[in-house]
């Protein structure tokens, strides 16, 4: 097996404001990691956002605002690469191989895909079916190792290991792509929606109100916790006694990821008190950690050309690791190349 350097990649899609959820179960983590032992590779997303419909209009400035909600949020481009997929086309042309290795039954299993298509399945894009493969290649174009990732993307992540391991196995290429894990780390890695503690909160919820934007100003954050869905108990004692209670383990998860506690603590810390009293504190403490974030956010946000220079540097350093690897994958597949570059 061959030895992979420690390196980590992931992704946000730029499909709408960036939550809470995207900020606790993802960006936070990506910001930790930098400060340890691995490379980290950190993108936009952009090709996985159009699997549904984005108007071409809002794509390049929301493609910016993930770059800058990444930025706000600590990740220092001259210690990570910071780059958008789309530039980089080596993401597409891997995802076309592993097209080609996964199998209809494995996407088959995948709940995103479920719960995505709802209803609707005949009429969702090729490209929302197809969207782990892509992720795979994603991961797996820079031999990352290492995944930070919420809680829904793990499904995605053991795909991206299947998809290596049948590459490697159906082309005699052992060791070739790693086999990445998943890091789902901290107290808040599935955030729920607000108004429902049994659905994720996504970019791209029906109402508003579900979610906290990473962008909010500190009278909508307070509103929203305010309003946010409870059952009329206090806070237990003790942790078990928020099992079947989503609405309530989801605050408190959300307190615990936002002020570096454990879920433990909080509770021990708020054991007993009412919602009269959690949510506002709840809502000071969103506002003290997310208030410098977005005002930083706004301030990157005009300077559009800047945000854009880094992407496109980040391309380039991202491109080169990815390159090599791809054209060592059409070697392996078989592919003939006579060009000469
Ligand atoms: N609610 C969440 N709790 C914890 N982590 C979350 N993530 C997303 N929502 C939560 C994590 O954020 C990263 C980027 O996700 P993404 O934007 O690429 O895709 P997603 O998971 O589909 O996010 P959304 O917000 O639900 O987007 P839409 O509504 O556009 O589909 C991932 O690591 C994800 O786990």
């Amino acid at each position: 097996m061959t030895n992979h350097t420690p390196r980590v990649f992931s992704g946000i899609k730029p499909s709408g404001g960036l939550t809470l959820g995207n900020y606790l179960g993802a960006i936070k983590r990506f910001v930790d990691m930098q400060a340890q032992d691995f490379e980290t590779i950190y993108c936009v997303v952009d090709l996985h956002a159009i699997t549904v419909w984005q108007d071409p209009k809002e794509l390049t400035d929301a493609t910016r605002e993930v770059a800058a909600g990444f930025l706000a949020s600590g990740i220092d481009p001259s210690q990570s690469i910071l780059f958008n997929q789309s530039q980089v086309p080596a993401h597409a042309e891997l995802a076309w191989l592993f097209n080609c290795v996964a199998r209809v039954g494995w996407m088959n299993r995948m709940t995103q895909f479920k719960d995505k298509a709802g209803k609707n399945a005949e009429q969702s894009s090729l490209g929302l079916y197809a969207y782990p493969s892509l992720m795979a290649a994603d991961i797996l174009l820079y031999h990352a190792t290492h995944v930070p990732v919420g809680e829904d993307q793990k499904q995605h992540v053991e795909l991206t290991r299947d998809i290596a391991a049948k590459f490697n196995h159906d082309f005699k290429a052992e060791g070739f792509f790693p086999q990445p894990e998943p890091i789902i780390e901290g107290p808040a890695t599935r955030v729920m929606n607000l108004r429902d503690g049994t659905k994720k909160m996504s970019k791209s919820g029906e109402s508003d109100m579900e979610r906290i934007n990473m962008t909010d100003d500190a009278d909508k954050i307070a509103k929203k916790f305010k309003k946010a869905k409870t059952d009329p108990e206090p806070l237990p004692e003790t942790l078990d006694g928020l099992k079947d209670r989503p609405e309530a383990k989801n605050l408190v998860d959300i307190y615990a990821g936002l002020s570096g506690l454990t879920n433990e603590q909080v509770i021990t810390e708020y054991a007993g008190a009412g919602w009269g009293k959690f949510k506002p504190a709840l809502a000071d403490l969103a506002v003290e950690k997310l208030a410098p974030i977005s005002e930083e956010m706004s301030r990157l946000m005009n300077d559009k050309a800047e945000i854009d220079r880094i992407l496109g540097e980040g391309a380039d350093k991202a491109e080169a690791i990815a390159q090599p690897i791809l054209d060592q994958a059409y070697d392996i597949t078989g592919f003939l190349r006579s060009r000469t570059r």
